[in-house]
């Protein structure tokens, strides 16, 4: 099947703009890596697809000749004494556009940068910038299994995998090397290819029989600059090996996976290393030696280090066995509980992977309180691209804001000075949203989160209406029409999803298992540690020192702040407390009251999308149209599900209706 070009369309440019520099170049790079060629390749197809000619080429002895003309070029090369890894510098002199790169990598990240800046009409002719990552690792976590299902995953099945195959020929190979365009073209630089529940036929990953296919894959991403990792099976010397335990402290085992690795690593030299779920949600681990998490990564962290691999070790690591009576334990602790007290006893090249949240990609959640509590730890910061609990991708809800808000929150580990989550990260993973469906991504407004992610975690003081923006037009084109709408919908859209689903930071109130729609009870009585604890008098969970205690677990002024009802920050007020309906929030209005209003608001919101977006008939290609207008109404419906339940549910709950006499079923 086709599928789209995503944001890379290079749209024909209108022939009276006169685009400088780009229609000459002189390529001044002697180095001949993969990634130069995908450079300099995706340099020609960008230009000749905007202006509807190729760039001329010429040679570092015409530059006098150039000038004297009066001609205008760029000059692409290489600076690595003045530029670090993976950046990039441009420079608009005179006649002359000199972009210059840190390594091979800066230079394809320039390019689609340059590209990029004439799609969206920028101003070139005075440009200075030179733009570095703000972290070292930006990655994409795949939950894709063997079989070609994906774990969350809502735009079809698997680009990369069919009955137990890796799909590296033929067609397929086509879209892995767009896929790899794609991620370039925004920064992204390593992808783990399969699902952290590594089970069955997933195992054998590391066995011999996958490592034809694998080394493709892994040379297709690198000639884009993306490192590829796997997800592996801590169990896997008992099921691969044949061994009878898994102990990290088991010299046999410790030799296990020794041979394993380099058996792998001389097959794919290339890989970056391996993410690891371990003792979280009946995935094998440590714990059932008696062995501590430090100890798992630590024992795999060696087997890769002679070939410079990484350990990314999940903290995702909870009890989901819990009794709902039992009021003590509290999953959002448990995080904090297994691995603050390990911080400072990791290798070097392990990075602890931390959700953004201390539940589980909820659509609001505090910061994590790892993030501000290791200090002697790499930490990476872990969100979800797909849209597991925040629609699905059927309903559109653009998660760059929510990043943000998660990136900029000050730890107070220093006292407020550099210590935010982005000043702690040395890296990033989203957890990816695409699939084979013909727009990648289910909604066509979802690639915004796929696009925003990687400029994010490339440029993350870019503003969120900056990437609506961008991802817009590189999309549907530069009608400052459709740009407007466009991104009015994103950067409304959390927000109302927010207002029609669960209140203020509670989460949970959908249907277990699939995780789509409205059920307010479906995770109460479950095994999951996932409560809200509503009774008539009122709802949430004391998170508070004479609670569970989660609060305590923030640097001051955090701690304070959360610990009574009248200092948390309202948007969190039921994750931190147990709060009586008739509670009065700072807009003078009940508890109550706001949740019967929000959700009345939020409801409306999804409805006006549907008339925005109806605006854009005649200016967008029909069939992103048409898919993106059938979600929206799906969408519009279903928040008025949403509102319904929700609005219902606190009404027999406690019997008081709705002050403003909205219909509310009884
Ligand atoms: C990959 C949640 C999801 C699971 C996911 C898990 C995780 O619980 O519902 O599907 O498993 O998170 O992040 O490991």
């Amino acid at each position: 099947m086709g599928y789209t070009k995503a944001w890379l369309q290079y749209y024909p440019l209108d022939n009276k703009v006169r685009v400088p520099y780009i229609r000459n170049f002189i390529w001044n790079v002697s180095e001949e890596t993969e990634v130069v060629t995908s450079a300099r390749k995706e340099f020609l197809a960008g230009v000749a697809s905007m202006l509807g000619a190729a760039p001329k080429e010429y040679a570092w002895k015409d530059r006098e000749a150039l000038n004297a003309a009066s001609e205008d070029y760029v000059v692409f090369q290489l600076n690595q004494e003045d530029l670090q890894k993976e950046s990039y510098r441009m420079m608009g002199r005179g006649n002359q556009l000199l972009m210059e790169a840190g390594d091979v990598t800066g230079l394809l990240y320039g390019v689609f940068a340059l590209l990029r800046k004439v799609a969206l009409g920028e101003d070139l002719s005075s440009l200075q910038e030179t733009i570095s990552p703000a972290f070292p690792l930006r990655m994409i976590n795949h939950w894709d299994n063997l079989d070609g299902s994906i774990e969350r995953g809502y735009a079809g099945r698997s680009f990369l995998y069919e009955k137990d195959e890796i799909l590296v020929e033929g067609e397929n190979e086509a879209r892995l090397w767009d896929y790899a365009r794609m991620l370039a073209s925004v920064g992204i630089n390593a992808v783990v290819i399969n699902n952290v529940n590594v089970k069955q036929a997933a195992t054998d990953l590391i066995a011999p029989k996958y490592a034809k296919p694998l080394k493709k894959l892994a040379t297709i991403l690198e000639a884009y600059g993306v490192v590829m990792y796997m997800s592996l099976n801590f169990a896997a010397p008992i099921e691969l090996g044949g061994l009878d335990c898994a102990d990290p402290l088991d010299e046999t085992v410790i030799h296990w996976w020794k041979e394993r690795m380099q058996q792998v690593y001389t097959d794919i030299p290339n890989l970056g290393g391996f993410l690891v779920k371990a003792d979280s949600e009946g995935r094998p681990g440590p714990f059932t030696y008696g062995r501590n998490h430090a100890d798992g990564a630590n024992m795999l962290a060696r087997a890769v280090e002679p070939w410079g691999g990484k350990i990314i070790w999940r903290c995702f690591v909870y009890n989901c066995q819990q009794d709902w009576r039992d009021y003590k334990t509290d999953r959002a602790r448990s995080g904090w509980d297994n691995f603050a007290p390990l911080d400072g006893l990791f290798l070097d090249n392990v990075y602890l992977q931390i959700k953004n949240g201390p539940m589980d990609f909820q659509v609001r959640e505090p910061v994590h309180p790892l993030f501000g509590s290791l200090t002697a730890t790499n930490q990476m910061l872990e969100v979800q691209i797909a849209q597991e609990y925040t629609g699905q991708q059927r309903h559109v809800c653009y998660l760059i804001p929510q990043w943000k808000e998660v990136l900029s929150f000050p730890t107070y580990q220093k006292g407020g000075v550099d210590d935010t989550v982005a000043d702690l990260a040395c890296g990033i993973a989203g957890v990816g949203n695409l699939g084979r469906d013909e727009n990648w991504t289910g909604h066509d407004l979802a690639a915004a989160n796929l696009y925003g992610y990687g400029r994010l975690c490339f440029e993350p003081e870019l503003s969120s209406e900056e990437i609506a923006r961008e991802w817009s037009q590189l999309t549907f084109g530069t009608s400052p029409h459709v740009t407007s709408v466009v991104v009015d919908i994103l950067m409304k859209s959390w927000p109302a999803y927010e207002q029609y689903t669960s209140p203020l930071g509670i989460g949970w109130m959908v249907n277990p298992s699939h995780h789509y729609g409205p059920n307010v009870e479906g995770y109460e009585w479950d095994r999951w540690g996932t409560y809200h604890r509503a009774d008539w008098r009122g709802v949430g969970v004391d998170r508070s020192s004479a609670g569970t205690g989660y609060a305590t677990l923030y640097h001051e002024p955090w701690a304070s702040l959360y610990e009574t009802k009248e200092t948390c920050p309202e948007e969190l007020l039921l994750f931190f407390h147990y709060v009586p309906y008739d509670f009065v929030l700072k807009s003078g209005k009940t508890l109550l009251q706001h949740i019967y209003d929000t959700h009345f608001e939020g409801a409306d919101m999804a409805g006006s999308f549907v008339k925005m977006w109806s605006e854009l008939e005649s200016e967008i290609e029909p069939e992103a149209y048409t898919r993106t207008m059938s979600r929206l109404r799906e969408a519009a419906e279903h928040a008025k599900e949403w509102r319904d339940r929700i609005n219902t549910y606190f009404y027999r709950r406690c019997g008081v209706g709705d002050e403003k006499g909205r219909k509310i079923y009884p």
